[in-house]
């Protein structure tokens, strides 16, 4: 129901936007309702990502838009990228996940962490989406703890020889590289880039998913593959270089679920003022204006936290425990939505008629990945109290 979406700013929000914000965000908001809302159940229907919207993406600015416009990225501010994020979000969490990865887990370690060479050799292309990228940093036995993963690299002279295997890859099966990260044989965590059609690289589709259905998920398998040495990003080492990423990416996350939220809070609200049970409007009953009243107060409380954030980003000043308060707070904010207003549909609430059951189902996988919930609670009480839980 794309002509159904509204815009709930109930704090006047857009005051604090500047209006090339609102034309961003307005553009995103169109191209959105008119090229993924039309056909997005039916491609998470049948668990494939709908790759004809990859050029539609890109002009949005949903790859890259902070990065500089010297490399083909669209130069915005942090509120303009959290914007399109919310508006991707709103039509699906898998496509904005395309867009996350695309843009935070792959052209930003290129940008920050790469050579001019290589900066010039990818990024443009994967600004229009003539690239697809992918990122490799969790195994099959290292989720929330990526320190400890066994994918390695040795130097064989002339080139690297890379070996393991990472699991649960966004844009995996289809994409044409992957920044993977690996240790040298120093025990060293770095980033490189591996190419589609090097030997001994594969990438099987991970299938019968539940959630993020328009999303293509996958392993990459380094079976003795040849990496050239001018592929390893030489700028940054260490876990805080894939760290790194994440923040970027958990920041736009954060704006995304509050999309999602918006979504299901307008179609349960319009839903509420139209079904009829024992001959009145169920909206008008005091169980589902508790329900509604409470999404609108919690979207409300999580727009003002997200756009603060954008501006303590946008002036160098946000700390990484900041945005895991975010991506925490607005994934689980989400998902009670969701949760909520599927069951004000009734049982209308579960067929693909309406958005919400997809948007409940994705957000299982958004409060999972790029740190878990638990995990992004210990980051908040390891910053508060100094002692960190994972050691
Ligand atoms: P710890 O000792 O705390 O830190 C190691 C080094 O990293 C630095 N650091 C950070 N740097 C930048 N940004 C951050 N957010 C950072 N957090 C930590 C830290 O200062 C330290 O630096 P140095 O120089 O002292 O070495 O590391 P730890 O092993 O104790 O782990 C900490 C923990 C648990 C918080 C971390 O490992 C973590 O965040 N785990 C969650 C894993 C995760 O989020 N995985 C995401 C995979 S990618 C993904 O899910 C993509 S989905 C995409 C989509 O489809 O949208
Ligand atoms: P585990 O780490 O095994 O966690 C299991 C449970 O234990 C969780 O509830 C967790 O919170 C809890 N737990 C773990 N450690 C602690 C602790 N110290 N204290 C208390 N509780 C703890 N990864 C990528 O690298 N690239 C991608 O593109 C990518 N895309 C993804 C797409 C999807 C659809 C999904 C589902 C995942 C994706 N991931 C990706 C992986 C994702 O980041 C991991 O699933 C996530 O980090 C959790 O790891 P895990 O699944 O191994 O769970």
């Amino acid at each position: 129901r794309p002509d159904l979406f509204q815009a709930p700013d109930y704090y006047h929000l857009d005051d604090l936007l500047t209006d090339e914000h609102k034309l961003i965000r307005d553009t995103a908001r169109a191209w959105v309702k008119k090229e993924v809302s039309p056909i997005i159940e039916d491609f998470a229907q049948r668990a494939e990502f709908p790759k004809q919207i990859i050029p539609g993406l890109a002009e949005i600015g949903g790859f890259g838009p902070y990065i500089p416009t010297e490399y083909g990225g669209a130069g915005l501010d942090q509120i303009s990228y959290g914007l399109i994020m919310q508006e991707i979000e709103r039509g699906d969490s898998g496509v904005r996940s395309t867009s996350s990865v695309q843009s935070s887990l792959v052209m930003y370690p290129i940008w920050k962490y790469g050579t001019e060479e290589q900066r010039m050799k990818y990024l443009p292309k994967l600004a229009t989406g003539e690239y697809i990228g992918c990122f490799g940093l969790t195994e099959p036995d290292h989720g929330s703890n990526p320190g400890g993963m066994i994918t390695n690299f040795k130097d064989m002279g002339d080139h690297y020889l890379l070996n393991g295997a990472k699991m649960w890859i966004s844009n995996a099966p289809f994409a044409h590289l992957a920044v993977v990260w690996a240790k040298n044989e120093e025990g060293r965590i770095h980033g490189l880039i591996v190419e589609r059609g090097m030997e001994g690289f594969s990438t099987p589709e991970t299938h019968n998913k539940w959630s993020l259905r328009a999303s293509a998920t996958g392993e990459l398998i380094f079976d003795n593959v040849k990496v050239p040495k001018e592929n390893l990003l030489p700028n940054k080492s260490g876990l805080g270089a894939p760290l790194g990423c994440l923040d970027s990416a958990r920041y736009g996350i954060a704006w995304g679920a509050i999309g999602a939220a918006m979504d299901c809070y307008d179609t349960a609200l319009r839903y509420s003022k139209e079904r009829i049970q024992f001959d009145k409007p169920i909206g008008a009953t005091q169980l589902q204006q508790k329900k509604l009243a409470e999404m609108i107060t919690e979207i409300t409380k999580a727009q003002l936290l997200t756009w603060r954030l954008g501006v303590l980003r946008n002036e160098g000043r946000a700390t990484s425990a900041q945005i895991s308060m975010a991506k925490r707070n607005n994934v689980a904010m989400a998902l009670d939505i969701a949760r909520e207003a599927r069951q004000m549909l009734g049982g209308m609430g579960i067929t693909g008629e309406y958005s919400i059951m997809r948007h409940m189902m994705n957000l299982e996988s958004v409060v999972t990945y790029e740190g878990t919930h638990d995990i992004h609670l210990l980051i908040t009480g390891m910053d508060v109290t100094g002692f960190s839980a994972f050691k």
